[in-house]
């Protein structure tokens, strides 16, 4: 028997933020932390409106997104804040969020303002895809001040429902040998993509578990939803699901790291990973077409620190030796400010123009 390893060693990982836009208000203004925090989404008519969501102290006095702010406000001690929603700010918060995603991993797919999968297929397996995970988490949160849940398993379906099991600040992994049990002990209503009136189909056939599907017939499940969709239900009720994580991100971007043979504070030693790096980077941009106005270097001290220091210029950097030399003088300077030895160092470009024409090639018009 052929075997594809690309698809039996499928590592997807699905990230959601807690509390979104709650817990980024608590960022803003960390005086209200600790209290329950509503966010609402106002509505044209006084005092009407509704909740979009709160914060896990809300919750826990039965407050939830969809609301009407009245029952909120009836539930609420006199504690709560409410807050009208900020949705440009959570944009622009989001789009640092999976800024930092992109920074560790090739393929992100953003799903909704605060979720993203992402593939994690490596040979190594399970044991790296953690320690990327919690390097990202620990990143979102050192950078941002937001904590996440993340959850892995071989596919999109089994990502998105271990994301729940630790929520908030969690970090689950379902594993492809165990992902057909994890799945069969949820609730019907929880399993991705059935709505409340699926919820009322199921039930009235006698399910109330994910695992019950399976005492069922595949052409059953198609009859009763009478789309694409019974057909999907009975792949997942065995944790099947190939779904692709399709990138939908525009890059914004490009940056290469890597950890030095020893810690060192040598301008001489360290300027060797940056050559090479930077040339890693400059032909990445080359091939994506991007031109670019900013140059950082990032340093991951001996005492784990992350430090990121950057020059912009008003042109575009045109040449790899540009490059180098921005990217040399901010070693000098974290050198010259820095007691720490370097650890780890990359080299990243950002702040993108147009398609840069420099390095088309005649053929290519
Ligand atoms: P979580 O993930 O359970 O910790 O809590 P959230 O608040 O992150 O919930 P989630 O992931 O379902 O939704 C992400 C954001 O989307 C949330 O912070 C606010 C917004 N949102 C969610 N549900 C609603 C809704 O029913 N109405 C409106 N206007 N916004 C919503
Ligand atoms: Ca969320």
């Amino acid at each position: 028997m052929v075997t594809d390893h690309s698809v039996e060693g499928r590592i997807v990982a699905l990230l959601d933020l807690d509390y979104f836009y709650a817990q980024v208000e608590q960022v803003r203004n960390p005086a209200i932390k600790g209290r329950p925090v509503v966010i609402v989404m106002p509505s044209i008519r006084e005092n009407s409106g509704a909740v979009a969501t709160c914060n896990y102290e809300a919750r826990a006095m039965k407050i939830k997104s969809g609301m009407p702010l009245g029952l909120a406000k009836k539930l609420a001690n006199e504690n709560t804040v409410f807050i009208n929603a900020d949705k440009p700010y959570y944009e622009e918060v989001s789009q640092k969020v999976f800024d930092l995603v992109d920074f560790y991993c090739e393929k992100v797919e953003q799903v909704s303002i605060d979720e993203a999968y992402f593939e994690l297929t490596n040979p190594l397996g399970y044991e790296k895809a953690k320690e990327v995970c919690e390097k990202i988490k620990k990143s979102i949160l050192v950078d941002l001040g937001l904590t996440c849940s993340i959850g892995i398993g071989p596919n999109k379906l089994v990502a998105k429902m271990a994301c729940g099991v630790k929520k908030p600040d969690g970090l689950f992994i379902v594993k492809a040998s165990d992902a057909e049990q994890f799945i069969a002990k949820h609730k019907i209503g929880d399993l991705f993509g059935v709505g409340p009136k699926g919820e009322e189909i199921f039930k009235a056939h006698g399910i109330h578990l994910v695992g019950e599907i399976k005492t069922h017939e595949k052409r059953e499940l198609i009859e009763w939803f009478k789309d694409a969709k019974g057909e999907q239900f009975y792949d997942f009720a065995f944790a099947i699901d190939n779904r692709p994580v399709e990138p939908n991100r525009e890059k914004q971007q490009i940056s290469k790291m890597m950890t030095l043979r020893q810690d060192s504070s040598s301008f001489e030693e360290i300027k060797t990973s940056i050559d090479f790096l930077a040339d890693l980077v400059f032909k990445e941009a080359t091939r994506l077409k991007k031109s670019f106005k900013t140059a950082s270097i990032v340093i991951i001290t001996d005492r784990f620190e992350t430090i990121t220091k950057s020059k912009t210029k008003a042109q575009k950097i045109e040449n790899f030796d540009d490059l180098c030399n921005m990217e040399y003088d901010l070693l000098r300077e974290y050198l010259h400010d820095s007691f720490s030895k370097v650890r780890r160092v990359g080299v990243k470009v950002s702040n993108f123009g147009e398609e840069t024409g420099l390095q088309k090639k005649l053929f290519e018009f």
